[in-house]
């Protein structure tokens, strides 16, 4: 159900755009969809380079380091389900989302959110020192030790670092986080050839922005992330279902509800 995420509440006639979206100009949908980019990042641009100098000392470091593993799991489930939430907010904001069925909303969310997240992650990413920006410092992967899957963060951190080598505009993300969202092949969709729909149009407005942005070489460099991306989903839900089997009833009562309603 989607109740968790807020999705019976909205008014479905409110929205400015309604679908089909083909009368808008591609022009329009990019402005549209980078502005939904912009309201719905937890931190601009300019306030993560003001941080960039918070980084986390040998204490705090190894405050996390000997927290115990359902602890940093039920932690860090937190602060993803926070970033989700984000996500979720950003998806209701792309033009066509909202005009889906209830259903292929979430189950293109249970499929996409966290790969969104992963990629917004590289905004948060410093590769001088390959940190992320979590919990109000930078964090390098030792951090994350208690979690015990070092190959899920190490293969995080790795995408993160080589997404950042892409510099994309915070425009290029937007557009490209909407396309990874809206895809016409993800399970459990009733109404596939809408989604398609859309799709379409998103694609044509990351074609725009590269090709006005004289960057078309970058799309292509983009379009190979995406089976990455996927990999990296798989693998967490694998350690998912590994924690789970080790701590059913962390994940019963004190993971946060939306995390298991996408992940679990
Ligand atoms: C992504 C960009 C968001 C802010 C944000 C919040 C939480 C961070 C996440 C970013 C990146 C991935 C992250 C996560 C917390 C835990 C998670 C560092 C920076 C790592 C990969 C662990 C995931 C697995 C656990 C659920 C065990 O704007």
């Amino acid at each position: 159900s989607g109740s968790e995420m807020g999705f019976r509440s909205f008014d479905p006639e409110s929205s400015f755009f309604s679908y089909p979206t083909s009368h808008l100009h591609i022009e329009e949908l990019s402005a549209s969809i980078v502005r939904s980019h912009r309201e719905t990042t937890q931190y601009r641009p300019e306030e993560l380079q003001a941080l960039r100098w918070k980084v986390f000392s040998r204490e705090e470091i190894h405050a996390y380091q000997s927290k115990s593993v359902d602890e940093m799991w039920q932690h860090c489930a937190v602060r993803l389900t926070d970033a989700v939430q984000y996500v979720v907010e950003f998806a209701k904001r792309i033009p066509g989302f909202r005009q889906l069925c209830q259903n292929d909303q979430i189950a293109l969310l249970k499929s996409g959110s966290m790969e969104v997240v992963l990629v917004r992650m590289s905004r948060m990413f410093n590769t001088e020192n390959n940190t992320v920006f979590f919990d109000g410092k930078f964090a390098g992967t030792e951090l994350f030790k208690s979690l015990a899957c070092g190959d899920l963060i190490a293969a995080v951190f790795d995408f993160a670092h080589n997404l950042c080598a892409l510099r994309l505009t915070e425009q290029q993300m937007a557009v490209f986080t909407a396309l990874v969202l809206i895809n016409a092949d993800r399970p459990c969709l009733e109404d596939r050839e809408r989604v398609q729909k859309v799709r379409r149009d998103v694609e044509l407005a990351l074609s725009h922005i590269m090709h006005r942005d004289n960057q078309e070489s970058l799309l292509h460099k983009l379009y190979q992330r995406v089976p990455v991306l996927k990999s990296l989903c798989a693998l967490h839900i694998e350690k998912l279902r590994w924690f789970r089997q080790l701590y059913p009833l962390t994940v019963h009562s004190l993971f946060p509800p939306l995390y298991k309603e996408l992940f679990g």
